[in-house]
């Protein structure tokens, strides 16, 4: 298949173009590198020494017999430049990672959280606007996060995107299938719920394939690919903006650095490995059914409680473990059950935490440990204005 990945410079989108390309797909990434321009503003960088990304498809092209292309584009600005690159590479496929991901980046101010509403909301109508114009068979697959569920009444096992419903309108019923009510906790998170509603009036409209991925929290560095090469190595986010909390906890205990549970640490939350990301996407990409309806999985692999995530790294590592104020309004008492039950059944082998794989984590993080600054571990975002 011919596969665009739109933010394939990215944490989760470098990883999966390389998986996509291994499987023998010919890949071109798109991307406008503005994570690495955002790293710049917050004086921070990953933790690895990640290469530019012309370096790193120089390497992946002379190691593999699949090509990778590269194209610098903004995709919430350059619609000519994203049509007439749609025309000429006539993809099948198109997997979107394109958007600013980081939730408290997304609540500093309001010029960040415009920028978020803007730069994840245009990239999503242009690219759906161009399939639906170009009237090509492309599907779309789409990163989305499990947070547009929200994190406060999932007591029982959380469907898949839809529920069936009765609607109680005075005395008569409707029987009807609707959306899971979106309940986000950031701006970041809003911008998800957006992208569904876009997700449902395009494939309404003009019916559209497309599969939306509820992603969790992916934790880990590299992947069989990104070890075949030292300049392939992937992103590592430890900072107070970026880093996502598993990272975080190991980075944070490789280096002596008491992890930074916020508040009670009760908030349960759902997980994947980002080798477990890049077979989704391949899952996803190679799954041919039809589908008359958005496609939406939820992809996770396992869930925790914040305060026993941190106690199992604290076993393996003796690491202290500081309760900060937490810098976000969200409920930190929530219960969460979630299944990957749709990727389970397009072939996803889970990938559990053991120990010996924060073990491996915490080589990586020591391994790079001069080039953190510790300055930056702290959360600054706050949610209260
Ligand atoms: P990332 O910030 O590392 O990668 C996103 C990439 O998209 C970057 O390379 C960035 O330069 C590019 N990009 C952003 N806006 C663009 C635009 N307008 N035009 C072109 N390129 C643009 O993020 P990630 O961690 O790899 O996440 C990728 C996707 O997966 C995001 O949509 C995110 O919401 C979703 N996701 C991530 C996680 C996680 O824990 N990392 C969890 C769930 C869902
Ligand atoms: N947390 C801590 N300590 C830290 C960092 C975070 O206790 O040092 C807590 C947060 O308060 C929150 C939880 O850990 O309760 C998760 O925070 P996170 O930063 O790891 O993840 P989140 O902000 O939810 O966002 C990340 C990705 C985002 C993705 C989302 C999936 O950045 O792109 O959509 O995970 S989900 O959590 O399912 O919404």
């Amino acid at each position: 298949m011919r596969i665009i990945v739109l933010g394939g410079d990215g944490f989760c989108g470098w990883a999966s173009a390389l998986r996509l390309s291994r499987k023998g797909h010919d890949v071109y990434i798109f991307d406008n590198l503005s994570r690495r321009k955002i790293d710049k503003e917050l004086n921070a960088s990953s933790l690895t020494p990640i290469k530019s990304i012309y370096q790193r498809i120089k390497v992946w092209n002379k190691i593999n017999k699949k090509k990778i292309k590269f194209y610098k584009i903004d995709i919430s600005k350059e619609i000519l430049k994203l049509e007439s690159l749609i025309k000429k590479i006539r993809p099948d496929t198109i997997v979107h990672f394109a958007e600013q991901r980081s939730a408290p980046y997304s609540m500093i101010n309001l010029k960040t959280r415009n920028y978020t509403l803007s730069n994840n909301i245009l990239t999503n109508n242009n690219i759906l606007y161009l399939i639906a114009k170009l009237k090509r068979n492309i599907h779309l697959i789409h990163l989305g996060t499990m947070g547009v569920y929200g994190y406060d009444f999932s007591k029982f096992l959380l469907p898949e995107g839809y529920y069936k419903a009765k609607l109680f309108i005075k005395k008569n019923i409707i029987n009807t299938k609707i959306l899971h009510p979106a309940n986000p906790g950031s701006i970041y998170h809003l911008t998800k719920a957006q992208d569904e509603l876009l997700f449902q009036f395009y494939q309404k409209m003009y019916g559209l394939k497309i599969t939306d991925l509820h992603q969790g929290v992916v934790w880990g560095t590299n992947t069989k690919e990104t070890l075949l090469h030292p300049d392939l190595i992937n992103r590592y986010d430890y900072d107070g903006d970026y880093g996502t909390v598993l990272n975080r906890f190991i980075m944070q205990a490789a280096l002596n650095y008491p992890l930074t549970l916020h508040g009670s640490g009760n908030q349960v939350r759902p997980f994947i490995n980002i080798n477990n990301t890049a077979d989704c996407i391949l899952l996803a990409a190679q799954n041919k059914k039809k589908f008359n309806e958005v496609k939406i999985f939820n992809q996770l692999t396992e869930t925790f409680r914040l305060k026993n995530l941190a106690k199992k790294i604290q076993k393996l590592t003796n690491c202290k473990i500081m309760h900060h104020k937490n810098p976000r309004i969200e409920n930190e008492n929530n219960t969460l059950v979630a299944k990957p039950m749709g990727l389970i059944e397009l072939g996803l082998k889970p990938i559990k935490l053991s120990d010996n794989l924060i073990k491996n984590e915490l080589a990586v993080s020591k391994r790079y440990s001069f080039r953190a600054d510790l300055n930056k571990i702290r959360a600054k975002s706050q949610w209260r204005i």
